[in-house]
């Protein structure tokens, strides 16, 4: 069975590139695995049938040969145990893999997602104001680690992982440049990441299929 990843059909421009079934895309590139976008709209979400395969209604949703899975880190360190491209196999390696990625989405997303509350989803609200440099400190602060510890290194361990791939993720969704653009280190990597082959094929798929609902 050839390998199925849930998407949205359509999406606001700012959230294209975004969302975060380019996290699976991406691993399934860089393990040179084949799929296919099952695209799915607003009404599709809150179907008995697409709760069953992801019970929260989002994107994306995984499934292969049997295997149903959804939350984008879980997948992407799926895919990751049956490919070298994106973690090696001995179990400290692995173990370093499987800590970047709930790093990435566990001590860093949170703050990002905070931020994108308040510039994206509640922009304008009075409360905003309030909050938003407080966010941005947090933000900030675990940037200032990340960047600390990247120091020196192109890659959060000694070659590419799943880490990075979710760490990159998590970075670009920081909407704010200049906020990236205080750590250089940080912009760095980003970018070195972003460039990376299998990237551009996963945010280029992401990006057509887009194109394509909208002119279908
Ligand atoms: N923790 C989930 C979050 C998934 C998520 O937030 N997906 C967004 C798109 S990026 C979504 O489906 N939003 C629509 C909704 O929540 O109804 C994961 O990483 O897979």
């Amino acid at each position: 069975m050839r390998i199925q990843v849930s998407a949205f059909r359509w999406v606001p421009p700012f959230a294209r590139g975004y969302v975060r079934d380019l996290r699976v895309r991406w691993a399934l590139e860089e393990a040179g695995l084949p799929y296919e976008a099952v695209l799915i709209d607003g009404q599709v979400q809150g179907f008995p049938d697409y709760r069953h395969w992801q019970p929260f209604g989002q994107v994306p949703a995984y499934r292969a040969d049997g295997v149903e899975m959804f939350e984008s880190g879980a997948i992407v360190l799926h895919i990751a145990a049956r490919s070298e491209a994106l973690a090696p196999k001995d179990p400290a390696g692995w173990a370093r893999v499987m800590t970047w990625v709930f790093a990435a989405l566990n001590s860093v997303e949170p703050h990002v997602q905070g931020l994108a509350q308040i510039d994206i989803f509640h922009a304008g609200e009075a409360w905003t104001t309030e909050r938003r440099p407080q966010v941005v400190g947090m933000i900030e602060k675990r940037l200032a680690a990340l960047s600390t510890w990247l120091e020196g290194r192109d890659y959060l361990e000694h070659r590419f992982t799943a880490g990075d791939l979710m760490m990159t993720t998590v970075l670009r969704a920081i909407k704010d440049d200049a906020i990236l653009a205080r750590f250089p280190v940080l912009d760095d990597y980003r970018r070195r990441c972003e460039s990376r082959p299998p990237f551009r094929r996963a945010l280029d798929a992401q990006l057509r299929d887009f194109q394509e609902a909208m002119s279908s």
